[in-house]
């Protein structure tokens, strides 16, 4: 079983600010969040995650069960609420974001030492890879 658990430090990004303007991220926010660098750390226990997403703007926490519906505050981001589920998709995790913004939500997985994660938000689709730290 995969375990994504970890330390984790972005390496790549693509269209985020696609992504960032799909949710209505204002300008200033976005002018400054596309040159982080954020760091992931992830703690899954059995069906349990924790994730922290850090940087030296702003950062953000959600902790879920697996096909437990749970209300997220996106707070920090688009402070958007949204009703959100996280379910396993074979080893990748899905989490479906229902709210006000249509086909929002993320994916995440493993190849080897690296953590992928899709983030989606309408017609948006924002890639990053993270390196195992
Ligand atoms: C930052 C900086 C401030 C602006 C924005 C951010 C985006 C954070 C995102 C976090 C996603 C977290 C997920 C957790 C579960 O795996 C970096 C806080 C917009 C998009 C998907």
């Amino acid at each position: 079983p995969v375990d994504f658990s970890g330390t984790w430090n972005l390496t790549s990004s693509d269209n985020f600010e696609g992504y960032m303007l799909a949710l209505g991220i204002d300008f200033a926010t976005r002018k400054i969040a596309k040159i982080l660098k954020p760091q992931k750390v992830i703690e899954q226990e059995g069906n349990s995650f924790s994730i922290q997403t850090t940087s030296t703007f702003r950062s953000y926490f959600v902790q879920f069960k697996i096909g437990e519906e749970f209300e997220e505050d996106n707070k920090g981001l688009d402070h958007r609420k949204c009703k959100s589920i996280v379910t396993w998709d074979n080893d990748k995790l899905v989490c479906v974001q229902t709210g006000d913004k249509k086909n929002r939500g993320w994916t995440h997985w493993i190849e080897g030492d690296q953590l992928y994660l899709e983030l989606r938000c309408e017609d948006q689709v924002c890639t990053q890879v993270y390196k195992r730290a």
